[in-house]
């Protein structure tokens, strides 16, 4: 019996250790990740982090799309989307988020609006295709920085969208920094619904917030203080209340921010996040997009991560 037993919790230890080979991209520098599972297949998308060598801050002008069958082979498809389609942005291809809706993709995500609207905004690309070509949905941005004033008057609030479809069909969008805001998305996607609410249930809120859900129970994670960890609050419903359960993820090798999806493919739990462990180059600029396993506790809440990339 008690050989079975430690046989058993070898095979329970192999199953938790699957190897991704994080980073699972090498030869660029990714961030910001955004997953959606469709047709047998995962699609990542990521933002390139691509500075000069002398220049230390964000730099990111395209997204970048990859597929996999099986979370460990990656194959790259050619650029689907920039911030310069976005013709009433100046720069910033900043995190983003996909999501398929009747046969079409939309991608949600964050630039640096022109001078008419100073300040970070969201604007909403489509596409029949996960893998594009992606194109400007509105000819506008969705939200803009003089939208949310009344709630903080910062101009990098509006950044970090996030697009979740209840399963009454209801679309929500939740983005922001310092405050995290969500409102409604009506039937078209490209349009809001109703009034913008903010969260104030979350601890140490930073940016970077994702929603899933598993079972009757819906979670938001989000980046927590600076550097940044991963927290995450649950709810019985998409408009809260919120409650905080704690930290998910520690601050990840060698970069100030964090971002994650989380994805369930093929009855696995997926953790998907960035560091910037790339020996001697890689750092808060200069991101890799990698990859691990989540797991829950009977009653709902989230094992913390452990990092194999770390
Ligand atoms: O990549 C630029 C910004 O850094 C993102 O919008 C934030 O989530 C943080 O990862």
């Amino acid at each position: 019996l008690v050989f079975c037993m430690l046989l058993g919790t070898t095979f329970l230890a192999m199953a938790q250790q699957e190897h991704f080979n994080n980073p699972i991209v090498t030869d660029k520098y990714t961030a910001d990740p955004a997953a959606i599972v469709h047709d047998g297949k995962v699609y990542l998308y990521a933002g390139h982090d691509e500075p000069a060598d002398d220049y230390n801050f964000y730099d990111l002008n395209e997204w970048l799309v990859y597929s996999s069958e099986d979370m460990i082979h990656w194959k790259e498809h050619p650029v689907p989307l920039k911030a310069s389609d976005f013709k009433w942005a100046k720069e910033d291809a900043w995190a983003a988020e996909v999501i398929e809706k009747n046969g079409k993709f939309y991608w949600y995500v964050t630039v640096h609006h022109d001078d008419t609207h100073p300040g970070k905004a969201i604007g909403v690309a489509a596409a029949d295709s996960p893998i594009g070509p992606f194109k400007d949905a509105i000819g506008k941005a969705l939200i803009t920085n003089d939208m949310t004033t009344e709630f903080t008057d910062i101009s990098w609030d509006d950044i970090d969208p996030t697009v979740f479809i209840d399963d009454n069909g209801q679309a929500y969008l939740y983005w922001g920094n310092t405050v995290c805001y969500w409102a409604k998305l009506k039937d078209n996607m490209i349009e809001l619904d109703g009034e913008i609410h903010a969260i104030t249930s979350l601890p140490h809120y930073t940016e970077a917030p994702y929603i899933h859900k598993k079972g009757d129970w819906y979670y938001l994670s989000y980046a927590y203080d600076f550097p940044e960890k991963t927290a995450y609050a649950m709810s019985r419903s998409m408009e809260g209340p919120w409650e905080y359960k704690g930290i998910l993820n520690e601050v990840a090798g060698n970069s100030n921010t964090n971002h994650q999806a989380i994805i369930e493919f093929k009855g696995i739990d997926y953790f998907i996040y960035h560091n910037g462990s790339i020996p001697t180059k890689g750092g808060s600029f200069r991101r890799s997009v990698c990859i691990d396993q989540l797991f829950y506790n009977a009653d709902g809440t989230l094992k913390r991560i452990q990092m194999t990339s770390e």
